[in-house]
């Protein structure tokens, strides 16, 4: 069975103090992760801050990004060996934003993919559609190009700690998501390209999100799409009544 997974990506918003005020708003207030597990992703500054909030609680405090080294002369990165020593349980590999405007290519992801599983975490590896709203035929060959090189050298045993977001360009920040149709044509793809990969069994038990202007109106109906095991929201993820909403979906 695939434990839903409703994560917030917070970005480059927020104040130190409204991060750790809002962890502390919602931390009793989540559902049982043996239902739903839920995360928020925050600045690398937050991290600490936020954890110490956070205490027990279910919640998985995410890093956005890292680097692919461990440590050395990268003036300005973030260390994914000094995420995992904080406990930081997964980093958001491969976003559409850093892809966009850090030059982020798939070669640097599946690097960073690496990096994190070989610290202990866990990878959220983004897929998106930089190329604007695309017929199916090129959903096809630019979902599969991104999972596939994503994932290269990634063994069957670490794939099955990825989870994988497909966050199509021209649906993030506009307030208009995918169709429940198109989120979930897509989610199906990564879904497919994971079975030829690696296998069926393997296929079946790697979480695949939608991203991409998921907000409480819509939450309910993606999450009823077959291939569809969560949702990784921004906007709607920056007022902990709106998380909360789309935590407690069920
Ligand atoms: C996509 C998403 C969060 P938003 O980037 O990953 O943002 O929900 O604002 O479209």
């Amino acid at each position: 069975m695939r434990i839903p997974f409703i994560g917030g990506n917070w970005k480059m918003n927020l104040s130190l103090d409204e991060a750790v005020q809002f962890v502390i708003d919602i931390k009793d207030k989540l559902p049982d992760p043996k239902n739903v597990e839920t995360a928020l992703a925050a600045s690398p500054l937050f991290l600490e801050s936020m954890l110490k909030a956070n205490g027990s609680s279910p919640l998985h405090v995410t890093a956005e990004n890292c680097f692919y080294k461990n440590e050395g002369a990268y003036t300005g990165e973030v260390s994914p060996k000094a995420l995992s020593q904080m406990g930081i349980p997964y980093v958001i590999v491969g976003h559409s934003e850093r892809r966009r405007y850090f030059n982020e290519t798939n070669d640097i992801i599946n690097k960073k993919v690496h990096a994190v599983l070989s610290n202990g975490m866990r990878p959220i590896l983004c897929c998106d559609e930089t190329m604007g709203r695309l017929e199916t035929g090129d959903r096809i060959h630019w979902v599969v190009n991104q999972v596939t090189a994503g994932l290269k050298g990634i063994s069957e045993k670490d794939a099955l700690k990825v989870v994988i977001a497909y966050e199509p360009s021209w649906a993030i920040g506009t307030g208009h998501s995918a169709s429940t149709t198109e989120a979930e044509e897509g989610c199906y793809l990564i879904r497919q390209t994971l079975a030829d990969i690696y296998s069926d069994d393997v296929a079946n038990q790697i979480r695949i999100l939608y991203g991409g202007s998921v907000d409480p109106d819509n939450i309910v109906a993606l999450m009823k799409q077959i291939d569809i095991d969560g949702i990784l929201a921004g906007k709607s993820s920056l007022k902990s009544k709106e998380f909360l909403e789309l935590a407690n979906y069920q």
